[in-house]
């Protein structure tokens, strides 16, 4: 069901200053930026591997605001790896296997992800602590532009 790590999302309070850090440190180059309101985040994504069907990367995540998921983690935890993303050929398919395997889904339906991508949450408690995110990605997705390092899409 799983294909491969799509990201891993680490929250933290200040984006640029993360995002300057992944980059002088390790060397990645941001191919994403979005507000997603949505999901009360604004995030950069940091590409590590290009690969059939998506690459991989780290996502960075700010939060829009204290009542968002991301603002009470921070609040609660602190600065860290907030979720792990995995892709999946099809979303929909896979929330239909792993919800009637008595997981439980915090989406009805697939929402909109990083560049294009459809996604969808699982309950952490059920996941041995890890909240877990499906992603079926988007051509884009896969393969993305890279250095849009000032560019909100
Ligand atoms: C909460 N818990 C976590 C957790 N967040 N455990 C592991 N990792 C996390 N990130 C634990 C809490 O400690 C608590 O355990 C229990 O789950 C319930 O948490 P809560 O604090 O009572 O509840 P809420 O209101 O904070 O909700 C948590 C929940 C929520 C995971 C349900 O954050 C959610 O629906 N998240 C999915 C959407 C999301 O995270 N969006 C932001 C990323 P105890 O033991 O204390 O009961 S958006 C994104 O990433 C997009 C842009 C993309 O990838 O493209």
């Amino acid at each position: 069901m799983f294909m491969r790590i799509d990201h891993v999302g680490i929250a933290c309070h200040d984006l640029e200053e993360k995002i300057a850090f992944f980059e002088q440190t390790f060397e990645l180059t941001v191919v994403a930026r979005e507000v997603n309101i949505e999901q009360g985040v604004k995030e950069a994504m940091l590409r590590i591997a290009d690969g059939e069907g998506g690459g991989s990367y780290i996502q960075l995540l700010e939060p829009l605001g204290p009542d968002t998921p991301v603002g009470k983690f921070l609040a609660k935890r602190g600065e860290g790896v907030h979720h792990v993303a995995f892709g999946v050929p099809d979303v929909v398919q896979a929330m239909d296997k792993i919800g009637g395997r008595g997981v439980r889904l915090l989406d009805e339906r697939p929402r909109h992800g990083s560049m294009d991508s459809s996604i969808a949450f699982l309950h952490p408690k059920d996941v041995g602590g890890m909240l877990t995110e499906l992603v079926q990605a988007s051509e884009r997705h896969a393969k993305p532009t890279p250095n849009a390092r000032n560019a909100d899409t």
